[in-house]
């Protein structure tokens, strides 16, 4: 199974992929890993490709005279024309870059995610984030997944960050549609777009599990390859 780990900066893509791979390692499976993002320093995990052996976003600045920005763009430019390696083993971690916007908004993304076959996305959301920002981050975690072309998962990271009664608040939020649509501003102009919009983020929302997790502690991991194994599985339901 190919999956590409996708979420905003910061939110835990490259450590959730070290510590996920060697769980699934220790479960017995095997496991390659892959980093595509070439503007990091460096990657948690011993990787089987590491698209900084070709090029890294600090050497296209200097060679392009871009800024950090455009060198990345560029780079994803470069990246859909490199040919990535295929691996048949049980499972294939894809880190990606933390500038998702650039990832998976401009032409390179979906080219890139074309070469795989039938990949799986994993969206990260931060637990961080708060309760009032999760509709927008979830939104965006639609988008990517629809704009990549993708099945895509999403799962809550740093849980261990928050307590037990946050989390709790949490897990009521992303259950309970009425809390929710509250929560999505109506007012104005835009209520004619947001009204909508929030009663499709309830109806998703209520058919899918979001597995708390955490990529520091190892929290969460069997819920989340259980959810991958179900994606996989013949019906597709992630209920
Ligand atoms: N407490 C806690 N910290 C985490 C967890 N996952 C990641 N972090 C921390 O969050 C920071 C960013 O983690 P990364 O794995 O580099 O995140 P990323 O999404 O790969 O970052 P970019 O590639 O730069 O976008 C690091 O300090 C991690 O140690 C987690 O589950 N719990
Ligand atoms: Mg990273």
């Amino acid at each position: 199974m190919d999956v590409i780990v996708l979420g905003p900066a910061g939110c835990g893509k490259s450590t959730l992929t070290g510590e996920f791979g060697r769980y699934l390692k220790r479960e017995g499976y095997s496991v390659r890993f892959l980093n595509l993002d070439p503007g990091c320093l460096a990657a948690p995990y011993q990787c089987d490709f590491d698209i900084r052996e070709r090029f890294t976003v600090e050497q296209i600045m200097r060679s392009e005279r871009l800024g950090p920005g455009g060198a990345m763009v560029r780079a994803m430019e470069k990246l859909s024309e490199t040919e990535i390696p295929k691996y048949s083993a049980d499972f294939t971690l894809i880190d990606t870059p933390g500038q998702l916007e650039v990832f998976a908004f401009q032409a390179a993304g979906p080219k890139i995610v074309r070469q795989y076959r039938d990949p799986v996305g994993i969206f990260i959301l931060d637990a961080c984030i708060g309760i009032q920002d999760l509709p927008a981050i979830y939104l965006y975690s639609l988008a990517t997944g629809h704009r990549l072309g993708i099945e895509t998962i999403r799962i809550v990271n740093k849980v261990d960050m928050l307590r037990e009664s946050e989390l709790e608040a949490m897990r009521e939020y992303l259950g309970n549609p009425v809390i929710l649509k509250k929560r999505i501003h109506t007012r104005g102009t835009l209520s004619d777009i947001y009204v909508p919009l929030s009663e499709l983020l309830q109806r998703v929302l209520l058919a899918q599990r979001n597995p708390f997790v955490s990529a520091r502690t190892g929290r969460g991991f069997g819920e989340l390859l259980d959810l991958l194994h179900e994606v996989r599985c013949a019906c597709g339901d992630t209920t």
